[in-house]
């Protein structure tokens, strides 16, 4: 792909999800390799992961400390060319996280991610600004289809300053009117602005749907409540007994053995002390 195709892509990206808040880049992973990626993802799951509280979805999240089989496309220039361009040339990964929705899983509440979902300990409150802060990217290490489980998206919803997850008037266990099914070949990834209402779709089929998020965030905003034993999540989590996500520290031996483009987005989560 030439650098002018890069840009167009980057360009069209930006524009959807200014408007709609959510994009599909196709191809990021090639057919012929996508397989072996998938198989992998799912056999971290079934050997060390566990259930989302969505009945029927199987979830690995702090998923690089476990597998590191699709860590060469993290540098893809598309995906990080709209990361850069929405969140800095500092931009960094918050979360690799495994998403399975084995056959018959159940349809997930409407919500925004992190820090905008208002049942995280670390949340922005709603009403929050109207300002791009977080990234959720969605690969499809299997197809997306309204078969297999496509995420469901509310167009435009990311320009409301609350969602779902707190109180934005809306049942969250109930379809939206103008909602849409992000769909995909097998190595594309979806862009969503973090705010934009998502949720969970069922798996009509008789295969798993395999997914993965990888979120990005911009130098300024803290992570530190994700990070075990930090003090944030100390005082936050901890002591409070609230809910927050966790995302393990990344172990030295992986860090090393990343590629050199993709060191830079996970610099900033290595386990310190080993
Ligand atoms: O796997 C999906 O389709 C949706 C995942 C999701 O809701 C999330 O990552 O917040």
């Amino acid at each position: 792909m030439t650098e002018e195709q890069v840009a167009m892509i980057v360009e069209e990206a930006l524009l959807h999800l200014r408007i709609d808040g959510w994009y599909v880049v196709d191809g990021v992973i090639p057919e012929n390799e996508v397989g072996a990626i998938r198989d992998s993802v799912e056999a971290t799951v079934q050997a060390h992961g566990g259930f989302t509280g969505v009945k029927g979805v199987g979830t690995r999240k702090g998923l690089l400390a476990f597998n590191q089989s699709f860590t060469p496309y993290l540098a893809d220039e598309r995906v990080l060319g709209v990361a850069q361009a929405l969140l800095g040339p500092h931009v960094r990964i918050s979360f690799t996280t495994a998403h399975i929705n084995y056959p018959g899983n159940v349809r997930g509440p409407w919500h925004a991610d992190w820090p905008f979902n208002q049942k995280n300990a670390g949340h922005i409150p709603a009403p929050y600004p109207d300002v791009v802060m977080h990234l959720t990217t969605l690969w499809m290490l299997s197809p997306f289809t309204r078969e297999t489980g496509g995420t469901l998206v509310v167009p435009g919803s990311h320009r409301s300053p609350n969602n779902p997850s707190g109180f934005a008037g809306i049942d969250p266990n109930k379809p939206y009117p103008t909602e849409m099914q992000a769909a995909g070949s097998a190595g594309s990834v979806l862009i969503l602005d973090s705010r934009t209402w998502h949720a969970t779709a069922p798996n009509q089929t008789e295969q798993p749907r395999v997914g993965m998020a990888v979120r990005y965030a911009p130098w300024w905003l803290n992570l530190d409540i994700l990070m075990p034993g930090s003090v944030e999540r100390a005082r936050m989590v901890d002591e409070t007994g609230g809910n927050e996500n966790e995302v393990l520290p990344v172990p030295r031996d992986v860090y090393a053995a990343l590629p050199e483009a993709v060191k830079p987005l996970f610099r900033h989560w290595v386990k310190r002390c080993q």
